[in-house]
This record gives C-alpha cells, structure tokens and sequence, in this order.
C-alpha cells in the first residue's frame, strides 16, 4: 500500500503546473532529457499537474541533477550502487542522482556492466518522491523499495495512482 511522507506534503492547489530544469552544470544529452520528460509524462497522465521544462534553474519549481559523493546537502552519494538518487518531498523539489552509477538510457547499457542501473525506472520512483509519495508495500509498484541492475520498471502500479490521485 502507499504512503505519504510525515505531514503530507504536497505541491498546493494553485502550483499545479510544474517547471523543472536540469543543473546547468551537466551538459546533458538530449536523451536524458528525453527519459525524464517520459518519467514526468507518466505522473501527469494520472493527475492534473503538468511538467514543463525550463531553461532557468533557479526559477524551476523541480531542479534534477547528477553529482558524485559530498554535494552539499548532507546527502553524500556513495560511489557505485548503494544509493542511486533521492529526491525531497515538496516544497524542496530537489532530485538528484548519483553520477557514479552506470545509467542505461534507453535500454542502451554501457559495455555490459552488471551493475547498471535504468535511468528511467529511477526517475519515475524519484518523482513520485517529489511528488510526497513515500514508498509502498506493493512488490509491482514503482514506490516499492527495491530494483534490481538491469531491469526496467517503468509502468505506474494500480497502488501508485491511487496513492497520487489521493494527492491530487
Ligand atoms: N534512494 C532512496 C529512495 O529513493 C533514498 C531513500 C531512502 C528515501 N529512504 C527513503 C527516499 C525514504 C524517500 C523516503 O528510495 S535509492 C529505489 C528503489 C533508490 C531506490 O537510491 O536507494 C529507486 C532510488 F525503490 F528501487 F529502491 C531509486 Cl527506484
Ligand atoms: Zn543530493
Ligand atoms: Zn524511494
């Protein structure tokens, strides 16, 4: 079953269309970006937030970026595998991701690294977190806590909508 994190934070009934944009620091490929106006599509189609990107970063309402280790938020990433991503529940809108890993874009994996991880499922589970869903007791939803290298997990459960049109 879904939960939500402590209090219940969610994006407020007048911030229902939601900017996003990319650490300027990146220089990231249009495919990334691609996967993650995917993972955003798959919220969208079951609530009535929309997503948007935006050129400014400091303006967006959701900032997505890659860092390895200490980044400055108390976060440290942790090299290969261990944590991934995290994301902070709204208003923070902070979701970043561990430039360590080996990410499959696409279903494209990296000279067959046994620990690549697929970008997209981990985004669609790190949105729900921007979002305010914390994790699930469903084994097939994407706010359950475990992925395993290699697999791609990208379809929202029956638990997910429920859980996010509770929301919104
Ligand atoms: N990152 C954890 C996560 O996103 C961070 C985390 C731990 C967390 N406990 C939390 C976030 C409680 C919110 C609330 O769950 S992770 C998965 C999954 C991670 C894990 O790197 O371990 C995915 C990132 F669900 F598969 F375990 C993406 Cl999909
Ligand atoms: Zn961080
Ligand atoms: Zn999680």
């Amino acid at each position: 079953h879904y939960t939500f994190f402590p209090g219940t934070p969610r994006w407020p009934s007048q911030r229902r269309d939601l900017t996003y944009a990319f650490n300027p620091g990146n220089q990231l490929s249009d495919e990334v970006k691609r996967v993650f106006a995917n993972a955003f599509s798959r919220w969208s189609e079951w609530t009535p937030l929309t997503f948007t990107e935006t050129s400014s970063y400091t303006s967006a309402d959701l900032k997505i970026g890659f860092y390895a280790g200490d980044h400055g938020d108390g976060e440290s990433f942790d090299g290969v595998l261990g944590t991934l991503a995290h994301a902070f529940a709204p208003p923070a809108g902070l979701l970043h991701l561990d430039s360590d890993e080996t990410w499959i874009i696409n279903d494209v994996l990296a000279s067959g690294s046994p620990t690549a991880m697929d970008l997209e499922s981990v985004a669609v589970h790190e949105i729900g977190h921007l979002l305010g869903l914390g994790h699930s007791s469903v084994e097939d939803a994407i706010m359950f806590p475990t992925i395993s290298s290699g697999v791609r997990k990208v379809e929202l459960a029956r638990d997910d909508v429920e859980g996010i049109q509770v929301l919104y």
